[in-house]
């Protein structure tokens, strides 16, 4: 049997119900199951590694309820401007020297101007370069923007849904999840690789973190790439005290994004640091696989990279070799549209 025939076919339909009847599934079949899935379309001894910059760190105008770098919140972020290219290539040489395959620039912007993205296309040109995948999260693009991004070569464009359509107002108020759409949208249309993923313990329920899977794995072609938060708590900001998410729940909705999106990259990403070892072992068995790597995300601290060495080692796990890096074995970007 040729071995395409074997993978599971990616479904575009998924149900509420039968998302939430996956999640709801006694924890070892359902770990079993995403691990079964995820050796049909991934080597699973391989985790790939992004880095991130922060590019223009605070004084964001929206109001979301998580983040460190909205005006709206108290937080005791400074305010920056946008950074000088010369530090953002120095931290993607350090970041490649240390493993990455892809370098992701974040800025606190509502959406880019012109201009500023003119400034961030040359860091994309410049990341590109040095043989690193590249990635960027700037707010909402334009159609247009996103069409210069694309023709800048940019691999990934990150934009969050960040919790369920009917949980979104109590957390943002400044945008709606319909925006958060149409830049999906429009990057996709550009032909730009989607990342678009959740954060969890936000006060959501289960049903909620259904709503989210469903939302991703039902886009007309599912987010290459899907990380996976757990809130990380800001001081000033109103979820400092959401009471913490029951570990297993994290566990649980990794499995179900890498049942109903097989083919897509699932990120652990934020909150990683305060994850045991072991936790972050059950993360990679249900299906995750990739992770933030280096010291910072974007305002806080990510887990320790010698940690992670020592736990990859431990685990008998290896980075994957980017796409673009030189003898590379690693798998290509899962191809646009490539559905089974
Ligand atoms: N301003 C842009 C935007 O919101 O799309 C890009 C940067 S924003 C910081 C990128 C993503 O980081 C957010 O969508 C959110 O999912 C995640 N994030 C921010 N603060 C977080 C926190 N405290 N804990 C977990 N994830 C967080
Ligand atoms: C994503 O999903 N998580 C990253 C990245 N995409 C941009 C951001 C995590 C931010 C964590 C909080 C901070 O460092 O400010
Ligand atoms: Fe601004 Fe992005 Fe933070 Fe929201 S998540 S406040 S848009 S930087």
């Amino acid at each position: 049997m040729p071995e395409l025939t074997k993978k599971t076919a990616l479904r575009h339909d998924w149900p509420l119900e039968e998302i939430e009847a996956l999640m709801a599934r006694p924890f070892n079949d359902l770990l079993f199951e995403a691990q079964s899935v995820h050796r049909q379309h991934f080597d699973p001894g391989e985790i790939q590694a992004s880095a991130l910059l922060s590019i223009k760190t605070g004084g964001c105008p929206e109001d979301c309820g998580y983040c460190a770098q909205s005006m709206k919140n108290d937080s005791t972020l400074e305010p920056g401007g946008l950074i000088p290219l010369q530090e953002v290539v120095n931290a993607a040489k350090a970041a490649k020297a240390a493993g990455s395959s892809r370098f992701c620039m974040g800025a606190a912007w509502r959406k880019p101007g012109d201009s500023s993205l003119s400034r961030v296309i040359e860091m994309i040109e410049a990341v590109r370069g040095l043989g690193l995948e590249t990635c960027a999260t700037l707010g909402m693009l334009s159609a247009e923007q996103a069409r210069r991004l694309k023709q800048a070569g940019l691999d990934y464009y990150n934009h969050n849904i960040d919790t369920s359509p009917e949980y979104y107002a109590n957390i943002i108020t400044t945008r709606t999840f319909a925006d958060r759409l149409e830049t999906l949208e429009h990057v996709r249309k550009a032909g730009i690789n989607v990342c678009s993923g959740v954060i969890l313990g936000m006060g959501e329920n289960r049903k909620d973190r259904a709503r989210m899977l469903q939302v991703l794995a039902t886009q007309p072609e599912h987010p290459q790439s899907v990380p996976v938060n757990l809130l990380v708590p800001i001081k000033g900001t109103p979820l400092e005290n959401a009471p913490a998410l029951d570990i297993f729940e994290l566990i649980r909705t990794i499995a179900t994004a890498r049942i109903t999106m097989p083919r897509s990259y699932v990120r652990l990403s934020a909150g990683r640091e305060a994850l045991s070892d072991e936790a972050q072992a059950l993360c990679f068995l249900a299906g995750a696989n990739s992770f933030f790597h280096g010291e910072q995300l974007l305002t806080t601290a990510n887990a320790e990279p010698d940690r992670d060495s020592g736990l990859l080692e431990r685990l008998g796990l290896s980075l994957a070799k980017g796409p673009r890096e030189q003898g590379s074995q690693g798998k290509e970007t899962p191809g646009r549209g490539t559905s089974l």
